[in-house]
């Protein structure tokens, strides 16, 4: 390596999924590390992990670590140990059925139990489905505002729509974080 090469920053952040069992996790996950979209998934059993190296510029590089747990009840012993060392989630939500607050609200104290600020990206998946939709943004804002979230957005595992850009800002919040 040169004299005058500058090491460049190297990140590595694991990131959960959470979100009820077909909100759509495994989807999105799939469509960003795999570039596709199956219309019928195999129901996750247990916890996958995916690598994904986002386009790195001169200053850094980064990877993400992404966990995908299934949603079903009888895995949920073990979220503590899935959302451990996580830096952020992606909290999923199925645009075509309106959520309850308290179902949030324990998604976020589950994946707040290790790290009480850890960034949320709130993700309202299915976004495609457009005649079916039964979430409205002000909805979605305002929980973005009660849980200090990172912010909102809309994708569709099926079509891609913002499914980079989700993953992107994820990462940007991340790195920003990473700087005093
Ligand atoms: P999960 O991992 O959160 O449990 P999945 O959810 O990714 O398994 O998705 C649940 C169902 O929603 C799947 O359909 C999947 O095809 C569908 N789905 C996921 N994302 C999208 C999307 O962006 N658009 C549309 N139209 N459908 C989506 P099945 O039929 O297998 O239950
Ligand atoms: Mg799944």
């Amino acid at each position: 390596m040169g004299i005058n090469s500058v090491e460049k920053r190297k990140y590595l952040f694991k990131i959960v999924t959470i979100g009820e069992g077909g909100s759509g996790k495994t989807s999105l996950l799939r469509r960003y590390v795999e570039g596709k979209f199956d219309e019928s998934t195999v129901l996750t059993v247990g916890v996958d992990f995916y690598i994904k190296e986002l386009d790195s510029n001169s200053e850094a590089e980064c990877t993400l670590q992404l966990w995908d747990f299934s949603g079903q009840l009888r895995f949920r012993h073990m979220l503590g140990n899935y959302v451990m060392g996580a830096r952020a989630a992606l909290l999923l939500v199925d645009l075509t059925h309106m959520p309850e607050m308290e179902e949030l609200i324990e998604w976020v104290n589950i994946v707040r139990s290790h790290d009480p600020v850890l960034p949320i990206l709130l993700v309202g998946a299915k976004a495609d489905l457009k005649d079916l939709i039964a979430v409205e943004d002000e909805f979605m804002l305002n929980v973005v505002n009660t849980f200090n979230m990172a912010g909102y957005i809309k994708t569709s595992a099926k079509t891609g729509h913002n499914v980079n850009k989700a993953f992107k800002l994820i990462a940007k919040t991340l790195m920003n974080r990473c700087k005093y």
